[in-house]
């Protein structure tokens, strides 16, 4: 049986704002884009989202609920430089280490012998030391198995800790919004509720091979999960599936001739961002994202090994002529091919 945390932040960019200048401390803080210039909410802090302000909220809408926040622009070196410190004290107790972004982390503690063994206590530790030298508080969860954790460090956030012990998963799944399941979201979760299923309870109860039927590997995957079974292993090397450099424009674009004009810009920081991969990334896929003016958003994608202003042309033409109207963001990336994966496949293979 393992024992994985997972480690969460709270309102992680705000508290190290707020850490940084005290007098913030007890106000409603959020780190954004400016209102004026199409600004979005990148986090808030507790006090705020009492307004109802959250994270991918347009900043005006922000200001519009509570016209006393106290909005931020980001500095992100200052985040990268909390997360690092993050990690190294992580270090101090497991060498399975999955960041999943800067403020967030499983650990595999299953052979740590600190704190006599107990992830629980490793959990509360961890918690304590980041507080006292970083200046800032983290939620934790603590269960045998990565989907639980993430759960499990969500239940008493802000500042807190959850455990699932394997004799409590049962009880514990029981009544959980089916909703929880990564990858359930409201397309799946409404199919479900058709079915009556709410609760990763009820998906237990529903017969695994109707289920497969209906939602296909998919669904086998959310049945594991609602039954508590989640094998994945804490990995401790991340590899990036995708790489894209996107703007959100001060003023819409209003037409696909404004768009085209746009695109060079973006595919020199797309290139830079490129050239910094390792070598062991192959690019598979070209795609542009384009966000109109009503805010609905559309992606398209075709195979292309090198990305080329061509391709980016042809594929803004198909964006625009989805939506045809003004366009507020636009993005372009590259899907990428793992290399040390494939090359790790074939070695088995061969
Ligand atoms: P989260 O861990 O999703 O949230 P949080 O740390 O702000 O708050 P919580 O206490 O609810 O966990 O995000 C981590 C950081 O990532 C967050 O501080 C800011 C950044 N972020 C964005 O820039 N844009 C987003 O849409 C989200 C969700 C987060």
């Amino acid at each position: 049986m393992r024992k994985i945390i997972h480690i969460d932040a709270d309102c992680f960019y705000a508290a190290v704002e707020v850490r940084d200048n005290p007098k913030l401390k007890g106000l409603p803080v959020a780190v954004g884009g400016s209102a004026e210039r199409r600004g979005v909410i990148a986090t808030a802090s507790y006090e705020a989202r009492k307004f109802g302000i959250c994270s991918a909220m347009a900043s005006a809408t922000a200001m519009r609920r509570c016209p006393q926040l106290i909005l931020i622009p980001g500095r992100m070196s200052a985040y990268r430089e909390a997360s690092r410190a993050m990690q190294g004290i992580f270090a101090d107790y497991s060498n399975l280490i999955e960041p999943l972004s800067l403020d967030e982390a499983f650990l595999d503690v299953s052979d740590c012998t600190r704190c006599k063994g107990s992830a629980t206590l490793i959990a509360r530790e961890i918690r304590r030391r980041i507080s006292k030298t970083i200046g800032i508080t983290v939620s934790a969860g603590i269960a045998p198995n990565k989907f639980l954790a993430k759960v499990a460090s969500d239940w008493n956030k802000p500042d807190d800790q959850f455990v699932i012990t394997p004799d409590g998963i049962d009880a514990f799944l029981v009544n959980l919004p089916v909703n929880k399941i990564w990858g359930v979201g409201k397309v799946t979760a409404t199919r479900l509720e058709k079915l009556g299923i709410k609760t990763c309870g009820d998906v237990k109860k529903y017969d695994l091979i109707k289920f497969v039927q209906l939602f296909g590997n998919f669904g086998e995957h959310i049945h594991k999960l609602a039954c508590g079974v989640d094998d994945r292993p804490v990995v401790s090397q991340w590899r990036r599936k995708s790489i894209s450099v996107e703007n959100t424009y001060a003023q819409d674009l209003a037409d696909l001739s404004a768009c085209l004009k746009k695109l060079p810009e973006l595919m020199e920081s797309l290139e830079k961002r490129i050239e910094k991969l390792d070598q062991d990334y192959q690019i598979n896929n070209s795609f542009l994202k384009m966000k109109f003016n009503d805010f609905s958003q559309t992606t398209v994608e075709n195979q292309h090994f090198k990305p080329n202003l061509d391709d980016f042309t042809l594929l803004c033409k198909q964006a625009w002529q989805r939506g045809k109207m003004p366009v507020r963001l636009l993005g372009v990336g590259v899907r990428l091919n793992d290399l040390t994966q494939t090359n790790g496949q074939m070695e088995l293979f061969s």
